[in-house]
C-alpha cells in the first residue's frame, strides 16, 4: 500500500518558507536545520526537499541523487558540528515512523542528536 501525504505537514510548510526555521544547511534536495525541541546539545533535523512520509518510503521511492543528496548532507554536518567519531565524540541518528515509532511529523526525517552523553539506545 502507497503512503498518503499530507502536505499540510509542519515540515511541509518549513520547505514551502511559510513557517521560519533555523537552517543549518540546505542542498539542492535537502534540507537541515535545528529542531524547535532539542534533547541535546545539537539536535538537527535533516530532511529531503521531496515528498516522503518516512525513512522506508523515501528509500523505496527516492531518486538516487535525492538519495545520495541526503546521505552526503548528513555526513557534511556530521563533519561540521565536529561530532564524528574519528575526531569527535559521537552521535546519534533516530528515525520515528508510525504509531509504534512515535512519529508527529509525517515528513521523513533524520534526528542527529550530539553533545552530550546518550545512554542507552531505548529506554523501555
Ligand atoms: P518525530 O516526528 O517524533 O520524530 O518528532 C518531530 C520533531 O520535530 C520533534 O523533535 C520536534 C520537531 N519539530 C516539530 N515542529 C517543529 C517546528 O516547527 N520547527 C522545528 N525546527 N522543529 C519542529
Amino acid at each position: 500500500m502507497a503512503y498518503t501525504y499530507d502536505d499540510q505537514n509542519i515540515f511541509a510548510k518549513i520547505l514551502r518558507g511559510e513557517i521560519p526555521n533555523d537552517t543549518v544547511r540546505e542542498t539542492e534536495h535537502s534540507l537541515a536545520f535545528r529542531d524547535i525541541q532539542p534533547q541535546a546539545p545539537e539536535h538537527v533535523l535533516v530532511i529531503p526537499k521531496g515528498a516522503y512520509v518516512t525513512a522506508d518510503d523515501f528509500a523505496a521511492r527516492a531518486s538516487d541523487a535525492e538519495i545520495a543528496d541526503f546521505w552526503r548532507c548528513f555526513a557534511t554536518i556530521c563533519a561540521d558540528l565536529g561530532v564524528t567519531p574519528d575526531t569527535g565524540a559521537g552521535y546519534r541518528i533516530i528515525s520515528n515512523a508510525g504509531h509504534d515509532g512515535v512519529q508527529e511529523v509525517p515528513h521523513f526525517h533524520l534526528h542527529i542528536l550530539a553533545g552530550r552523553p546518550l545512554g542507552r539506545m531505548l529506554n523501555s
